[in-house]
């Protein structure tokens, strides 16, 4: 087959594919895919899982200091959920021909990223409150999105994870509604966290639009279906009715109802602080790659154990076989 042909057969092809997206089908995985979106989706699912696994080391921070013994259950399965999570994101990358060691490795090697906001630390038990609140609502006002995601995989797998995470969201609110009504100390306590979470929280969204080198091509094949902005938009709307209703708030004093537009106005993110943190340099990036690094190699000998065991497996049955 001469180049040509070769190109005419693509170009029909990525026709063909463009047309499905555009009818709501979704892509499986045995389908065939553009290579740029198939390295799209490996790039964005990863981020993701990684984002879910690292999320859990703020948390499980408190597990041992959370103020009671139905708190401590209750935070235990949520950072296990969290994990739970985590596998379902790296099985969907999977199926697209990433190996959940080359992710890992990638992790590593710092070419592959995860949500800036688990780089910001968790002081205080009323951060537990406000990570649940806002990073687990910023969360699900994302993912209630990517269950139409045109990847079929990440789809499904994300219908799952948004029914966890609203049990998830409702529990930090409730530590921090709880803490508002408490004492003047622990009110304060509440706020301190709000001013700490509200902007990194603000940034899950990524850049605006206009700076957002994947959106375009994303929005196109359907992989995103609502901009960075858009999406950060409705979080705030929703956010700001949410602290009234415990009495506390937001720390942005240009947060004003713009009755025009139907929205929320609010003020500029700090989008140097999020290079920064996005780029290996936030408050506890080094810690949570350590971390992370620490807890895979502490875990070879079990993954060894597996193969080993799966080998003696194999080997049993072909001898049986023959
Ligand atoms: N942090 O062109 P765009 C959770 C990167 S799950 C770090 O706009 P895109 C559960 C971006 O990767 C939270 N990096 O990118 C939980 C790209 O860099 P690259 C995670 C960011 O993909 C709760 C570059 O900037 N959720 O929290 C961030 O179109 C509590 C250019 O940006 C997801 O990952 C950021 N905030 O849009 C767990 C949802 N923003 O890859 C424990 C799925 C941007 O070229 C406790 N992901 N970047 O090197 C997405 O929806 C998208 O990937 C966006 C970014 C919206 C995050």
């Amino acid at each position: 087959m001469t180049t040509e042909h070769h190109e005419q057969d693509l170009a029909a092809l990525e026709q063909r594919f463009q047309a499905r997206i555009d009818a709501e089908e979704k892509i499986e995985p045995k389908d065939w895919m553009p290579e740029k979106y198939r390295q799209n989706l490996i790039r964005q699912i990863s981020q993701h899982a990684h984002s879910e696994v690292i999320g859990m080391q703020p948390e499980g921070n408190w597990i041992t200091r959370a103020p009671s013994l139905h708190r401590k259950c209750i935070l235990l399965a949520k950072v296990q959920d969290e994990g739970g999570h985590g596998l379902y994101l790296y099985s969907a990358a999977e199926t697209l021909g990433a190996s959940r060691e080359e992710m890992n490795q990638a992790l590593h090697d710092g070419r592959a990223k995860y949500a800036s906001i688990f780089n910001y630390p968790a002081l205080t038990w009323a951060d537990i409150g406000a990570i649940g609140w806002l990073v687990d609502g910023a969360a699900i006002v994302n993912q209630v999105s990517l269950q139409r995601t045109s990847y079929g995989p990440y789809a499904r797998g994300m219908v799952r994870i948004c029914k966890e995470e609203s049990f998830h969201q409702r529990q930090g609110y409730h530590i921090m509604m709880t803490l508002a009504r408490g004492t003047a100390e622990q009110k304060a306590m509440a706020q301190d966290s709000l001013n700490r979470f509200w902007w990194p929280s603000l940034m899950m969204f990524g850049p605006h639009d206009a700076e957002s080198a994947h959106s375009a091509q994303s929005m196109k094949w359907k992989i995103k279906r609502q901009s960075n902005d858009e999406l950060r938009q409705k979080f705030v709307d929703q956010s700001v009715k949410q602290a009234e209703v415990i009495g506390l708030s937001i720390p942005d004093p240009d947060l004003q109802w713009n009755e025009q537009r139907g929205h929320y106005d609010f003020g500029d993110i700090d989008w140097e602080e999020f290079n920064r943190v996005i780029n290996g340099d936030g408050p506890c990036n080094r810690q949570r790659l350590a971390h992370h690094v620490k807890a895979h190699e502490e875990g070879q000998w079990v993954r060894d154990a597996i193969s080993a065991h799966e080998a003696k497996k194999r080997q049993r049955n072909d001898r049986q076989a023959a």
